[in-house]
């Protein structure tokens, strides 16, 4: 059924439920010189290009290329938009390789029509730090799919990833593939729901009217716990600690350092926003939430082109109780003119949901996890990893 898959170390199905297993690598690395030296082989008319992100025409090439083929809604209504800027800040934290940022070309018109990523990250599995990539924006041109160049792309990346000495990997997708650590769900809480209406993503409740609706999603003007502000560079180190001992308690999350929590973390300009409580007498900060900018086009619609999307980032409360935290990067986002924020079910997330008016997503998000075993399918509460 899966004839890529079945070839790849990881989880498989028949496998599922067997305690027998190991938990850990699946395979264990081989010496670098037995690493395959040349790419793998692509159809005739097609070459490999590594992508420069850093190149303003080759960003736009890619940034064109997601644009108009990357992941669809169910309902084909909705194509994710990353940004270049977004690009630009997924592909190259601390320690990227260049190398990992891969593209496929036609040969005579050098067009790009494929693309994956990776990018290097610690990511904690129990009580094991594990070196991994968390591999992303696959994406295969319309014209181009069913061709099998899917699983060319993968064992093309894997290559790479190898010959820099990492054995395992980290990616989510909408799709089952063997087999998800844990699947999630997304939920959606809408801040501009006339629009939502209007475009389709959502439709009026029963016995419901629009202004009914609008006043249900209402939001104060202003955040409501005192000492909430943007995070600086200044805290860096502060928010470092907090979310270190936070994430601590999830069984798989990222083992994030100083240099991390700045790229990933310190606020950018429509790709990324940060807030923290920072105590008004002791000035101690105490709790810390985030979001990510991922809008989407809106497929054929005659007075909307973008869906404005924040996605809950890391979020750690210690003194502020989370709905609270949770509640006032809602009235953030609202002040910021996004139309709806996601959230999935995970950390700590689910209990707040329903109380701030967010309602569930149809279609999963399935985490995986490559060349690493683990006992058993975790529950979405048990994971502490946001992957973009
Ligand atoms: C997918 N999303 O099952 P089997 S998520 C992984 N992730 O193989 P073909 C996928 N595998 O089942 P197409 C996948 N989607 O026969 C399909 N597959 O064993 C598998 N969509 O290949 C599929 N982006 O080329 C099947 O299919 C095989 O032409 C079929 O291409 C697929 O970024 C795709 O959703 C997704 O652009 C490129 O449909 C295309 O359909 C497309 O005939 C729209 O492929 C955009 C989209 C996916 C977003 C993402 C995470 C990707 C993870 C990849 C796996 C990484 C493994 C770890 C590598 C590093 C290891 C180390 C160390
Ligand atoms: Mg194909």
């Amino acid at each position: 059924k899966h004839k890529f898959w079945e070839t790849q170390p990881v989880g498989q199905f028949k496998d599922l439920g067997d305690s027998s297993l190991p938990e850990g690598p699946i395979e264990p690395p081989t010496p670098l010189s037995e690493v395959k030296q040349e790419p793998y082989n692509l159809p005739n008319l097609y070459e490999w290009t590594t992508c420069d992100i850093d190149s303003d025409e080759t960003c736009t090439e890619v940034y064109n290329l997601l644009t108009n083929n990357y992941v669809e809604d169910d309902e084909n209504m909705f194509r994710f938009n990353y940004s270049k800027e977004f690009l630009r800040w997924a592909l190259r934290p601390p320690g990227y390789f260049k190398s990992w940022h891969i593209g496929v070309r036609a040969k005579v018109s050098k067009k790009l029509v494929a693309f994956i990523t990776g990018v290097p990250a610690k990511i904690r599995v129990c009580d094991e730090v594990v070196k991994m990539t968390e591999i992303n924006f696959l994406c295969v041109h319309k014209k181009l799919r069913s061709k099998r160049l899917a699983p060319v792309m993968i064992k093309e990346v894997t290559r790479r990833v190898h010959l820099e000495n990492i054995w395992q990997a980290a990616y989510t997708a909408g799709v089952v593939l063997p087999t998800p650590i844990a699947t999630c769900q997304y939920w959606h809480r809408s801040l501009n729901p006339k629009k939502l209406i209007d475009v389709g993503f959502s439709r009026l409740g029963p016995r419901m009217t629009m202004s009914r609706t609008i006043k249900l999603y209402k939001l104060p003007e202003k955040t409501l716990t005192p000492g909430f502000r943007k995070m600086e560079l200044h805290d860096v180190p502060a928010v470092t600690r907090l979310l270190r001992d936070y994430l601590s308690q999830f069984l798989v999350a990222p083992d994030f350092d100083e240099d991390d929590v700045e790229h990933w973390l310190l606020p950018t300009e429509n790709v990324v926003d940060s807030y923290l409580v920072e105590s008004p007498e002791t000035h101690e900060i105490t709790d810390f939430c985030s979001f990510y900018t991922l809008p989407s086009t809106i497929l054929g619609n005659q007075n909307y082109s973008t869906l404005k999307a924040a996605y809950s980032y890391y979020n750690v409360s210690t003194k502020t109780p989370l709905l609270q935290l949770m509640n006032d990067a809602l009235i953030v986002a609202k002040r910021k003119d996004y139309d709806v924020f996601n959230a999935l079910d995970i950390m700590q997330n689910e209990p707040l949901l329903k109380e701030l008016k967010f309602g569930p997503g149809d279609g999963q998000l399935h985490y995986y996890l490559y060349n690493y075993r683990i006992r058993h399918t975790l529950k979405p509460s048990e994971l502490g990893l946001v992957l973009l």
